[in-house]
């Protein structure tokens, strides 16, 4: 269900006057205001295949109607949102929740939309019917041969998949670990393991990377063998160059300090990628930015000082991805405003006085730091993202002409009320 290009431009004439006035007025204390409208053009988040549903929660799955049926409609779903924001040029597939029939057409259809492959994920936590061995207790880390002969049998099969569609990276998510204590040897739970991934890592291609992915608990509460930043990171130093850690912004304990983990695994060269999400207490896989924006914009400040450190570029360098679940909103509008609050903390963290931080630092006066750091945040660079995008031709107010095109109205109508798309 394409947006006409017409109707963009007759939303933006629409708005602009109102636009330039705000643009004009936050952009007259911007000195290099032209380098950071480059640097937003050319940031892209990719799209998880398995969030254009409703997510729901164990409890119960309120479909909103209108639910992608297949592949082809999800990468409709993210063509129309990159359409709408030009931010969003990126899927990301998890295999085989969405295994594509004919790469051929798939690919030409991703060309078609302007879309790319980014990571594709692996999936040991759940089992498919007809499926041998049971990852009940376990995937890469079983006691059992077979079961992980099986799961690294899987990652292989997801990366051939990603070689047919032009992805570069694996995303490794398990969620192995255990439930009580004594279940467990964690020892031979990590050697298993690290085998598994040696494995999966010798079937990369040269220019893949591999993401290890961690996450506090959930579905095991007493331990998880891929738990944290540190276990990933010594899986990642053991695997070698193409192994990276990911970090899902749920997947920590209450009161992590994200921003810096982000800070030390960057100057180890081992942060490969995000998955962006928000939460109050767990992974509750929330809007991006919905309920911390200010810990979002850290996050943010910390990337581009690194990554900057590092002479990186900060569209290509990393995968940036979300990874949410929408319980209550619409699944379009939620990712709308996700990429949104993504984009705004990447401009403000650009803001961020990078030298005066520095002096402040040195001189260890903490009041002018935070002065700095809240000086960026505090300034409202919404017309700046949206200037970005008139620039790159997509929507100043990409959710209000989703909402004024009644684009949901359009998809229930196309698909129908009961449809219920693969993921979550
Ligand atoms: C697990 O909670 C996770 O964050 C992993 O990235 C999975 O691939 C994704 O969510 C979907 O279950
Ligand atoms: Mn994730």
């Amino acid at each position: 269900m394409p947006i006409e290009k017409n109707l963009i431009a007759a939303h933006n004439d629409q708005l602009l006057a109102q636009h330039t006035r705000r643009f004009e007025f936050v952009a007259e204390n911007i000195p290099d205001v032209k380098s950071i409208l480059e640097k937003l053009k050319a940031f892209q988040i990719a799209i998880p295949s398995w969030a254009l549903g409703t997510g729901g929660t164990r409890f119960g799955r309120f479909s909103g109607g209108g639910e992608p049926r297949n592949l082809e409609e999800k990468m409709a779903d993210v063509a129309l949102l990159h359409k709408l924001n030009r931010s969003s040029g990126a899927i990301s597939l998890h295999i085989p929740w969405d295994i594509p029939s004919d790469h051929a057409k798939t690919r030409s259809l991703a060309a078609e939309y302007d879309l790319r492959f980014d990571a594709v994920n692996s999936n040991t936590f759940q089992d498919q019917p007809g499926q041998k061995h049971s990852y009940k207790f376990g995937s890469l880390q079983h006691v059992n041969r077979d079961v992980r002969k099986q799961a690294i049998d899987h990652n292989i099969e997801v990366i051939k998949q990603g070689v047919e569609l032009g992805s570069k990276s694996l995303t490794v998510w398990l969620s192995d670990g255990s439930c009580f204590p004594g279940q467990l040897n964690f020892r031979k739970a990590f050697q298993n393991t690290l085998e598994g991934l040696q494995e999966i890592y010798a079937a990369l291609p040269a220019d893949w990377k591999v993401f290890v992915e961690y996450k506090a608990f959930e579905p095991n509460f007493y331990s998880m063998t891929v738990g944290d930043w540190g276990q990933s990171l010594l899986y990642a130093n053991k695997l070698g160059d193409q192994a990276y850690t990911l970090v899902d912004l749920g997947h920590h304990l209450p009161n992590a300090n994200i921003q810096q983990i982000v800070a030390l695994l960057l100057g180890e060269g081992k942060l490969g990628g995000f998955h962006f999400n928000d939460s109050k207490y767990g992974d509750d896989d929330l809007t991006v930015g919905s309920i911390d924006p200010y810990q979002l914009f850290l996050i943010f400040n910390e990337l581009v000082e690194g990554m900057d450190a590092r002479g990186m570029n900060h569209a290509n360098d990393l995968g940036w991805m979300i990874d949410a679940s929408h319980n209550v909103k619409d699944p379009l509008e939620d990712l709308l405003q996700s990429v949104e609050a993504i984009m705004i903390a990447y401009a403000q963290a650009l803001l961020v006085d990078t030298k005066a931080l520095q002096a402040a630092q040195e001189a260890n006066d903490v009041a002018k730091a935070q002065e700095i750091l809240q000086q960026a945040y505090r300034t409202d660079v919404r017309p700046v993202v949206a200037e970005a995008r008139l620039q790159n031709e997509a929507a100043l107010a990409p959710l209000q002409l989703f909402r004024d095109q009644k684009i949901r109205e359009q998809l229930i109508k196309l698909r129908g009320e009961k449809t219920v798309a693969t993921g979550l």
